[in-house]
């Protein structure tokens, strides 16, 4: 599959196209709008979301509620374009000082600087209106669609956060999906544990009250992934490849790990590989899940888990120095509407990109063209790993 997403943060519309769907595959409004209202909760969010109400438009590729096979098309309106109509306006409009909102300021930590060097860009504006976050709207949608076909398949996700700026969960043990979706639910910062959401609330709060930001760790966790989908033969087609990759393109995200991530770098390799057992029902598996789910670029049918690391946003009320571009003079940051905290909503992206790595790296393995013949397929796979 392949998916581009275009648009801008205070632009009319965020719009996503995305090749290789298989036709038949049943998808609801309702699902999608609910994964869209899960991005936009969360405490430590700012004004924007006072104003967003996301909902998904779809203008191809649908008909009754089934994929056709053809590109599918998503839209997600921005509330906010009737205020900034003029100044995102697609045309060159006369009687508008487009001087008006321009951005010379570049804020350290944000695509604005290096994204004006490189094209050639002097109002920051056009920058900062790509490189945002809002587009990760869109890309919820498309992994709101991802899930309803991994869940065609009994492949299910989960995402939560595990830290905020430090204020971390004690986890020893697999929390399984059914239980982290029920923990969450009552956690404003979508995380298992009721003390710890507290202290991260506590933590966001202080960020708040100091005109600063924080940012933390989200974990995804996928059950029932079948064993061998990925590759080691080929570099490209690696499943903790493409993850990384997914993981990192999300905006402020600077790392990613999988299983015990970092950490195995503290045991012995008799301590840290998971060792294999066999029964005549599961066939192969394993007795711990050090790896998170993945060994030699594939999966190995253990839960895949995934954590990513996301920075402290860059539009800060608290000034720091840069440098005008046009002046060239030292200045301190003016203010900005900015979120103090958005990791919650980090956590739902998280889990959309990963399950479009996950559908697609099925398709790309199984080539399917209609969804009832891509789950005859992958339930006879999974057959044939039992029994191997
Ligand atoms: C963002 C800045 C804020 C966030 C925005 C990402 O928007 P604004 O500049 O309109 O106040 O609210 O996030 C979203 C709009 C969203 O939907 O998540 C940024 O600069 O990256």
């Amino acid at each position: 599959m392949r998916v581009l997403t275009a648009g801008e943060s205070h632009g009319p519309q965020l719009t996503a196209i995305i090749e290789g769907v298989p036709a038949g595959l049943y998808i609801t409004a309702k699902e999608i709008n609910e994964a869209l209202s899960s991005r936009q909760k969360g405490y430590g969010r700012g004004g924007r979301m006072t104003i967003e109400t996301d909902q998904v438009e779809i203008v191809g590729g649908l008909r009754y509620g089934r994929t056709l096979g053809g590109p599918l098309a998503l839209v997600v309106k921005n509330r906010d374009w009737k205020n900034w109509q003029d100044i995102m306006s697609p045309w060159d409009l006369e009687n508008v000082d487009k001087s008006k909102r321009a951005v010379t300021r570049p804020r350290p930590g944000h695509a604005d600087l290096v994204g004006g060097m490189k094209y050639r860009h002097r109002d920051l504006r056009n920058i900062l209106e790509r490189s945002s976050a809002r587009e990760t709207a869109i890309r919820v949608a498309v992994g709101a669609v991802m899930e309803i076909l991994l869940r065609q398949l009994d492949i299910e996700l989960a995402a939560h956060v595990v830290n905020i700026g430090g204020v971390s969960i004690q986890q020893n043990t697999y929390v399984s999906i059914q239980e982290i979706r029920e923990r969450i639910s009552d956690s404003v910062v979508a995380c298992i544990c009721p003390e710890t959401s507290k202290k991260m609330v506590e933590k966001i709060d202080i960020a708040k009250r100091e005109g600063d930001t924080v940012g933390g760790i989200v974990e995804v966790i996928v059950e029932n992934m079948p064993p061998g989908i990925g590759s080691y033969v080929h570099y490209d087609r690696k499943l903790d490849g493409k993850l990384a990759q997914a993981i990192v393109s999300i905006q402020a995200f600077k790392g990613v790990e999988f299983g015990e991530g970092f950490q195995i770098v503290e045991k012995f390799g008799s301590q840290i590989h998971d060792e294999i057992y066999y029964n005549h029902e599961v066939g192969f598996s394993r007795y711990t899940n050090h790896y998170g789910g993945l060994e030699g670029g594939m999966s190995n049918g253990q839960p895949i888990i995934v954590r990513g690391v996301m920075k402290p946003i860059p539009t800060l009320y608290k000034p720091l120095r840069s440098v005008d571009i046009d002046t060239k003079e030292a200045f301190e940051a003016t203010v900005e509407r900015s979120d103090a905290c958005a990791v919650p909503a980090a956590s739902i992206i998280a889990k959309s990109v990963v399950a479009f790595e996950l559908a697609d790296a099925i398709i790309e393995q199984f080539g399917c063209d209609h969804m009832d013949r891509l789950k005859d397929v992958v339930a006879q796979y999974r057959e044939e790993m039992r029994n191997y």
